[in-house]
């Protein structure tokens, strides 16, 4: 028998059977009959991946068509890498995890979270996520999810089950995440009261698997993940499916010696270091594939030692979307080497020349093949069009009706619904746009009052489609978080602002076992500011650690653990450094719960300092950068410790990711100590009115506050009533219109912050003139004073003269008062 198994080296032409030998000694009698036995076995497997890469392959041949012709607006395939695919789809087990991007449809198909239908549905676009189960329609196609999280907000048993984080197209954008991850099985395995949660880890472990092009290894995201993976020891197994190309541009230039492997030698796991193992393989080499795979998968499995799989010599047989065409800018010696090399004509060479099948019988497969996935699409594509074929016969019908009722505009309701009814391949908006312009037509008639009601469904209904879900719609909203006062005792002591945070953190460690905090020094010395001070001590190094410089694959971390069902408080040094973590903050968290439609959560909080301190690197404020780059986060900006606290407690009790700012100079201020440190909330999105007055409004957060109640002071001596209103969020913003119920009593209202101009200031204008409708109650034209256009100088001076001074704000306030 073993002359059969070893003839399986037949590629690389050694003996890279170790996988399937494995296979075979898993048959421990050795008699023919059990040889006959594991020899059929072993076939089946290999026609039954057969079978997988002539679905895949007609997919993407099909998928290509569909847009060609109209049917779908953009396809990306994964033709060419289907065999590496279902190597590693092998390995793949329940409770592991997968981070990769879009050429993975054979490994979704192989791991059985992806059917013919399905990949249909979202090439169509379709937003029913019964039809579409990865994004509800809202992800290009190929971008892959399954649901972790049910209905009310509880993760599921995600230990039992494949799971697969959402994808994102931004190159390498998986990384950190993928990172992440891998990370949290680190964490399960070491924190001991974590075995608990049976649901989430069995005792960490789930291997990561993270899958990327050869050109977007190019992206530092690549390099600071490998990096941090080599240091962390996680199981992270990284494949770069190796095309030579990144849409147009050769590997040469995009990586060192043009071999991700080769760069990445010193990375290599030796005797006694850290680091990783790195394979590399063909990607036609079915066999040679399935043994490092089952290697460098189960030590990281095992072991924790992260693991990279260089897949070289893969192909891209239609080229890299249908955006374009190869035969652009690959020459006539590749495109036939593609044609020799292709993963799927090898495999058939092997398996007749290992007599593992006839010439026949592959050929069935290939037929049988291709009539499943012509009726897989078919299926997608009237499931898809169902629904909006109802649509457009209700619209018509009732446009119908509308024009009997009328003489004079009875043929032009007439010509719209007889355009609309013509229509072969309808869209939702064309629905829209006939019940829009019928109901213009017939205007406040009753006659047409079925017409602008259906009009009003559909429009509901397409906002549950296509706009629903951007944050947590459960109880487990942050903002449906009951508010609880806090309390003091009546001797209560006053402390410094980071002594509120230690003792706040000391307790919600004692607590609460699925937090964790980290950062750049954050564990041995707690903290920048001592928020953390002798905690790590006390709670130990796994809860509450270091990490290198490297604000993104911070934030990955933060994200994987999140999503993993614990909850991390991942630390920004300073919000000036915020921009290092942003893309995935923007990209992937601020867009999870949404592209997913529900299906994930990352309730990540990120924890930073910014505002006032000193120079042009550590007095950031970029509020107007924060809030538009974080739609999808919850935004907030205490004024103090005592808030901060109400913020972390309110965001511990949701789903919902969210980022807090605290005052950089507040750490030495003095403030009263809480009784209920754990337990009181502040609720987002509602502004405190912090000094009541009836001349003016002041709308500010943050460290501006003092110097906007500093200004304020003086301005009673001249008998000038200010209001302060300190909006605690920016997003969520002031849901309750509290700020206009002020500005209804003082008529005058003036926006500060030390943002730039038009920065967060303008955001917050224009949520209360144009949203609240606040412009009605003006008496004198609305201001906002923010910092410079410039970064500030180094020194106090410098601090004065580039962001808003007590001098500048009585000022203007005085300019107010005499208009
Ligand atoms: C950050 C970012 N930059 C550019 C793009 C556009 N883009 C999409 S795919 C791609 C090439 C990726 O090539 P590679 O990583 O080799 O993957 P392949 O498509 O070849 O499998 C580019 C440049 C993007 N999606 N994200
Ligand atoms: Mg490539």
């Amino acid at each position: 028998m073993h002359s059969t198994i070893d003839n399986l080296g037949f590629f690389n032409g050694k003996a890279s059977n170790a996988y399937f030998c494995h296979m075979e000694n898993r048959f421990e009698e050795n008699s023919a009959a059990a040889e006959k036995l594991s020899f059929d076995r072993f076939r089946q497997e290999v026609l039954h991946d057969y079978r997988l890469v002539c679905l895949s392959r007609e997919v993407s041949i099909l998928g290509r068509k569909e847009v060609l012709t109209g049917k779908a607006k953009f396809g990306i395939f994964g033709d060419g890498k289907e065999v590496a695919q279902i190597a590693m789809a092998k390995f793949f087990q329940p409770g592991d995890f997968r981070s990769g991007y879009y050429r993975d449809q054979t490994f979704m198909f192989a791991s059985g979270l992806c059917t013919v239908e399905q990949f249909f549905a979202q090439l169509y676009a379709d937003p029913d996520l019964e039809h579409e189960p990865f994004s509800g329609g809202r992800q290009m196609n190929a971008h892959f999810a399954n649901r972790w999280v049910d209905k009310e907000g509880n993760w599921l048993d995600l230990v039992n089950q494949k799971n697969i984080s959402s994808d994102i197209a931004p190159t390498a954008g998986q990384m950190p995440r993928g990172l992440g991850l891998a990370f949290a099985s680190k964490c399960f395995r070491s924190v001991k009261e974590l075995q608990q949660f049976s649901n989430l880890s069995n005792n960490g472990d789930e291997v990561c698997f993270c899958t990327i092009g050869d050109a977007s290894t190019s992206e530092g995201h690549f390099w600071e993940t490998m990096n941090a993976a080599g240091v962390l020891q996680v199981p992270l197994a990284m494949f770069v499916w190796d095309d030579g190309y990144g849409i147009s541009v050769p590997k040469k230039f995009q990586t060192t010696k043009a071999s991700i492997s080769d760069a990445l030698k010193g990375f290599q796991k030796e005797e006694g270091t850290n680091g990783f193992n790195i394979y590399k393989v063909k990607g036609w080499d079915y066999a040679g594939m399935c043994e490092a795979f089952e290697e460098g998968v189960r030590l990281a499995r095992e072991t924790h030692t992260p693991a990279l799989f260089h897949v070289e010599e893969i192909t891209q047989p239609q080229g890299h979307s249908t955006s374009g065409s190869h035969e652009r800018y690959k020459n006539a010696d590749r495109l036939d080497w593609e044609r020799t090399w292709d993963g799927m004509v090898k495999m058939r060479e092997w398996i007749i020349a290992n007599a593992l099948a006839t010439e026949d019988e592959l050929e069935t497969v290939e037929l049988e093949t291709k009539n499943e996935v012509r009726e897989g699409k078919r299926k997608a594509w009237e499931q898809y069009l169902d629904p909006i074929k109802k649509q457009v016969a209700k619209a018509v019908d009732l446009i119908k009706d509308a024009a009997n009722k009328f003489s004079k505009e009875g043929d032009a309701l007439t010509k719209v619904a007889n355009e609309l009814s013509a229509l072969r391949e309808p869209l939702r908006r064309d629905v829209m746009k006939a019940l829009f312009t019928a109901a213009q037509i017939t205007g406040k008639n009753e006659a047409g009052f079925w017409v602008t009601d259906y009009y009003n469904d559909l429009k509901k209904e397409a906002r549950q489609l296509y706009n629903s879900l951007l944050f947590n719609e459960s109880d487990k909203s942050a903002v449906k978080v009951p508010s609880v006062a806090v309390q003091y005792e009546p001797e209560a002591p006053t402390v410094n602002g980071y002594e509120i945070l230690n003792h706040y953190f000391d307790q919600l460690f004692a607590a609460n076992p699925k937090v964790f905090a980290f950062g750049e020094d954050l564990g041995y010395i707690g903290d920048v500011n001592q928020g953390f001070s002798g905690l790590q001590a006390k709670y130990g190094a796994d809860r509450i650690f270091d990490t290198g410089i490297r604000e993104l694959t911070i934030m990955g971390p933060g994200i994987g653990l999140a999503m993993r069902g614990l909850r991390p408080i991942a630390e920004i040094q300073y919000l000036d450094y915020l921009l290092y973590g942003l893309q995935p903050l923007s990209d992937d968290v601020s867009t999870l719960h949404y592209r997913t439609k529900g299906q994930q959560s990352c309730p990540l909080i990120v924890r930073t300092r910014g505002h006032r301190l000193e120079g042009i690197w550590h007095s950031g404020s970029p509020l107007g950068v924060v809030i538009n780059a974080l739609r999808g986060m919850y935004v907030c900006v205490p004024r103090n410790m005592v808030q901060a606290v109400g913020m972390y407690n309110t965001l511990l009790r949701s789903n919902d990711p969210g980022i807090v700012i605290e005052c950089l100079n507040g750490y030495r201020l003095k403030e009263k100590l809480p009784q209920n440190l754990l337990d009181y909330t502040v609720p987002l999105g509602v502004p405190e009115i912090v000094k009541s007055g009836d001349d003016i409004t002041i709308v500010s957060y943050g460290s501006t506050l003092r110097i906007v109640l500093d200004a304020a002071q003086q301005l009673e001596k001249q008998n000038v009533h200010c209001e302060v209103v300190d909006v605690q969020t920016l997003l969520p913003f002031d849901t309750g219109h509290k700020i206009l119920e002020s500005l209804k009593k003082t008529n005058r209202i003036v926006f500060v912050d030390e943002d730039v101009p038009g920065g967060a200031t303008a955001y917050m204008f224009a949520k209360v003139m144009e949203e609240q409708g606040g412009y009605k109650w003006l008496d004198v034209a609305p201001r906002t004073i923010t910092a410079k256009a410039h970064r500030p100088p180094y020194g106090s001076d410098g601090d004065y003269f580039s962001k808003p001074n007590a001098e500048e704000i009585e000022e203007v306030i005085l300019q107010m008062m005499a208009e």
